[in-house]
């Protein structure tokens, strides 16, 4: 009998502990990336935090043995407990549209980030050793069952939004909800971590433009002299989007072609910067009006980056500087530190 519920234990601690990464994982992909696959990343998402849901029940029976036992530690893994449930729930809640909002996202990233260390704590102080049986046709059965389950949970959940007519059956397949479309006053105004507005006197300001081979400056009323345009959806990490038409100019108009050139970065003027594959800067868009009307100074003013396809933190704000290089774009932090 011992041995019975031993084997539970250990395929319950494995498969939460795979569950747990893949969530983390396919959170962040989710993020990086803004279209393409990211319905199926965002599907993948949902099924991996629903089968930490579905584990619940027999993790929690394993938790109760540990906590008779009292064992070192047990605050620490108590702490990991109510962050995971912190991140499903508000994770569930947002997708459900129960919780929408930028602070639900914070809660659910910030729970789920917070998670991390603990995890790997956990996995420190209390090993599983693999054994050959892992891999037996049982526990790969247990494995499908698993995951054939956490997808049937995620339809479900998916049915019942519709039928109940939740919120959550608006969202895009990014999982954000929208937010002020065609109507810039109404769209939020967002900043990735610690940036503040700046005011800039846009008489005052130039925008730089570091081609391979040279440099030139541009003035505001300069730039108000291109007529491109572009409907984009900017789609924010916390959770909203917005579709607005976009004009200003394309960033291939004012970059020198060189064959050297792999990258370009847009610098803004409080130092955020993203940098992005040379080969889209005829499709990305310096702004300096949206709807018609000059940007905001929440929005950008005077200039900002316009990336369709690309989450809104790549979407630099009050550019100042666009500089080609031979670095590849990816050569930064996947996610902006500032
Ligand atoms: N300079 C700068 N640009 C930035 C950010 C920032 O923090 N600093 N945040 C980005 C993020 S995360 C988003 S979602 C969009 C939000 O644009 P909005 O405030 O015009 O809605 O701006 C992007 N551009
Ligand atoms: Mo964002």
């Amino acid at each position: 009998m011992g041995l019975g519920r031993w084997r539970v234990g250990r395929g319950t601690n494995l498969a939460l502990l795979v569950v747990i990464l893949l969530a983390v994982a396919t959170g962040a992909l989710a993020f990086a990336i803004g279209g393409g696959w990211a319905w199926w990343v965002v599907a993948a998402h949902g099924a991996a935090g629903l089968a930490i849901v579905l584990l619940a029940p027999w993790k929690t029976a394993i938790s109760a043995r540990g906590i008779r036992r009292r064992r070192s530690g047990s605050v620490a893994s108590v702490a990991l407990a109510m962050l995971v449930l912190i991140a499903v729930t508000s994770g569930v809640a947002h997708a459900v549209g129960w919780w929408t909002g930028t602070l639900a996202m914070q809660v659910h990233v910030g729970a789920a980030l917070g998670s991390i260390p603990l995890v790997a704590w956990h996995v420190v102080a209390r090993p599983v050793r693999p054994r050959k049986t892992d891999l037996s046709r049982r526990s790969l059965l247990r494995g499908a069952a698993l995951a054939g389950g956490s997808l049937a949970t995620l339809g479900g959940v998916e049915a019942f939004v519709r039928v109940a007519g939740l919120p959550g059956a608006e969202r895009r397949f990014t999982g954000s909800y929208e937010r002020g479309s065609f109507d810039p006053d109404r769209m939020p105004v967002t900043q990735w971590l610690d940036d503040e507005i700046p005011r800039v006197d846009a008489g005052l300001w130039r925008l730089e433009v570091r081609s391979l081979a040279a440099t030139r400056t541009w003035t505001f009323d300069e730039l108000l002299g291109f007529g491109d345009e572009i409907r984009g959806v900017l789609d924010c990490t916390g959770g909203w989007f917005a579709s607005q038409e976009w004009s200003g100019v394309r960033v291939d108009r004012l970059l020198e072609p060189d064959p050297d050139a792999r990258s370009f970065v847009a610098v803004s003027v409080t130092g955020y910067a993203r940098r992005l594959p040379i080969v889209e800067a005829s499709r990305v868009l310096l702004a300096t009006r949206v709807g018609g009307l000059p940007l905001s100074a929440g929005h950008g003013y005077p200039l900002r980056l316009v990336a369709p396809g690309r989450r809104g933190f790549w979407w630099v704000k009050w550019v100042e500087r666009i500089e080609a290089s031979s670095t590849p774009w990816w050569w930064q932090s996947p996610f902006p530190l500032t």
